[in-house]
């Protein structure tokens, strides 16, 4: 049995919230959960799979046609974001007219959040719900019987699919995994690591992990509100970084939307990293109130370089709205006590929440000034599918349709984001972000320090691209 993993090209781009000049194609990176489902099932039933990344390898629709029409794969996946769904259908299309009995699985945010929409698209044939490590395995044990029936589809949990009459099916859900440590590491050795790139990287070649999954925090915009919290044992991170220093890799991205929730195990990870010698570098995402001084420390000496915090706001009031349970002066410490050890700081700001008026916005200026980080990155507010700032503007009305639904039962190219201001029109609020977004990346000082730090040719194409975007792109 062949099962292959594609990311389909990047043709279509739903324009979301965040800096598009600066972010678009910049930075490619393995995509972790399409790896850990592959490495599962190729641990679970031994199957032998593969891995295409089409923007990565710069495969175009007519290339991958030609490879699917030449293997004919029993099955393939593809893990589908809200902004990536037209691609992954694109391919899906595509897929279905070159190898017909090719059977199409959709996993990931998307078919998570809207399961009926999407197994009722014509190019899809399977559903995973959740997390794919344990459902995908038993799916495609279930595919490789030749007999088999819808009737031992119905036992697997966290599965969607069609039934002969056309019926929609979705099983009763999967529970979460506990145990992060019991998974096998992400398979990295189906992808082309040196194909990936990372603008603000500090070394040429870097891996992303993700050491824990879900958040306790409430913040409304998203997806991981109030989601049950699980980490990785410190121990078996190490042996994951371990893996990749024994291959001269030194650079790692942990991409867990907030690696400090739990201060004993940030410590107890940091005093092994430090002991262990490997004098990696690494960067990671916390909110800031999930830092003092002894932990920036420990983390300064154990190689971290740069942390992305979630600032939003320099209003409080708009802290409060989006319930981000922190308040600017949690802010202003930590950005202090950050730089006081040397580790560069991003801000990811956003404007346009509601009731923001421009006086909040112009406090989160005064506040980015006030901060000084070393990278800022400014987003609109966007109700995004199915969060609950999103379900609380629809039942107050704020909403009038619901639009993501609309858009995930019919995705149609050209679909736009839409904002949620009471005070500033969509196009308004682009023009606020850029001139922003601008005024930041002005500075002289800003400019020098990342052309001083970049890393190779490559690299430093790739920042006057992006600086090119910012100042002159319309
Ligand atoms: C890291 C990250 C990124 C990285 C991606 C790096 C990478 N290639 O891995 C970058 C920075 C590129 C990125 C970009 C964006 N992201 Co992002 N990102 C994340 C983040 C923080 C972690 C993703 C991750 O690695 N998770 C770990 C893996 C193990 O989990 P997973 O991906 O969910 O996969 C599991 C299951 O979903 C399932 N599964 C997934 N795929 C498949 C496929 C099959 C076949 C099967 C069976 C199962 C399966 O099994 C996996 C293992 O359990 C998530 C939030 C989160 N914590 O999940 C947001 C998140 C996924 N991103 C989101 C968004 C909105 C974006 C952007 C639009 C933001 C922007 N800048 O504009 C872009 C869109 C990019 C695009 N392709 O169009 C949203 C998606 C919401 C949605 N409805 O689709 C999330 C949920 C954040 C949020 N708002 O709450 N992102």
């Amino acid at each position: 049995m062949k099962i292959f993993f594609v990311i389909p090209p990047n043709n279509h781009y739903i324009e979301p919230y965040s800096y598009v000049k600066a972010d678009k194609n910049n930075s490619i990176r393995p995509c972790l959960g399409l790896l850990y489902v592959a490495a599962a099932l190729r641990e679970a039933i031994g199957i032998n799979v593969r891995f295409i990344d089409c923007n990565a390898e710069k495969i175009g629709m007519d290339a991958l046609g030609e490879m699917i029409k030449n293997e004919s794969p029993d099955m393939v996946g593809f893990s589908v974001l809200t902004f990536n769904l037209l691609n992954c259908i694109d391919a899906a299309k595509l897929i279905r007219k070159v190898s017909p009995d090719t059977k199409i699985c959709f996993g990931g945010w998307h078919a998570t959040l809207y399961p009926e929409e999407t197994v009722k698209l014509d190019c899809v044939d399977f559903i995973v719900i959740g997390e794919g490590e344990d459902t995908f395995p038993e799916l495609v044990e279930c595919c490789r019987k030749k007999e088999f029936s819808k009737n031992d589809l119905s036992k697997i949990r966290g599965v969607g699919y069609k039934m002969p009459s056309g019926q929609i099916k979705i099983n009763s859900s999967r529970e979460m995994i506990k145990d992060l440590d019991s998974l096998p590491f992400p398979a990295f050795d189906l992808v082309a690591a040196k194909r990936y790139s990372n603008l603000l990287a500090c070394t040429e070649n870097s891996i992303n992990i993700m050491t824990s999954r879900g958040c306790p925090q409430g913040c409304i915009f998203c997806d991981l509100r109030r989601t049950p919290y699980r980490f990785r044992s410190p121990k078996n991170i190490l042996k994951e970084i371990r893996l990749w220093t024994d291959r001269g890799i030194r650079e790692f991205f942990i991409q867990d939307d907030n690696f400090t929730i739990d201060r004993k195990r940030t410590i107890e990870f940091c005093r092994l990293l430090i002991s262990s010698g490997l004098r990696i570098k690494y960067k990671i995402s916390s909110r800031v109130d999930y830092l003092d001084d002894e932990l920036l420390s420990y983390l300064k000496r154990s190689g971290c370089y740069r942390i992305y915090f979630g600032v939003e706001s320099g209003a409080q009031g708009i802290l409060d709205y989006l319930e981000k349970g922190i308040t600017v002066e949690q802010i202003r410490e930590v950005f202090k006590a950050a730089k006081k050890h040397g580790i560069d700081r991003c801000a990811y700001i956003m404007i346009g929440a509601p009731a923001e008026s421009r006086a909040d916005i112009q406090a989160t200026v005064e506040l980015v000034k006030e901060i000084k980080p070393e990278h800022l990155h400014c987003s609109i507010c966007t109700p995004m599918p199915k969060t609950y700032f999103y379900e609380r503007l629809l039942s107050e009305g704020r909403i009038k349709r619901d639009y993501w639904r609309e858009f995930a039962e019919n995705p149609e190219p050209g679909f736009k984001t839409p904002f949620c201001s009471r005070y500033f029109k969509d196009e308004e609020l682009r023009i606020m972000q850029n001139s922003i977004q601008k005024d930041f990346y002005m500075n002289i000082g800003v400019v020098f320090r990342e052309i001083i730090r970049t890393t190779s040719l490559k690299q430093f194409y790739a920042k006057t691209k992006m600086v090119l975007n910012v100042f002159f792109k319309k």
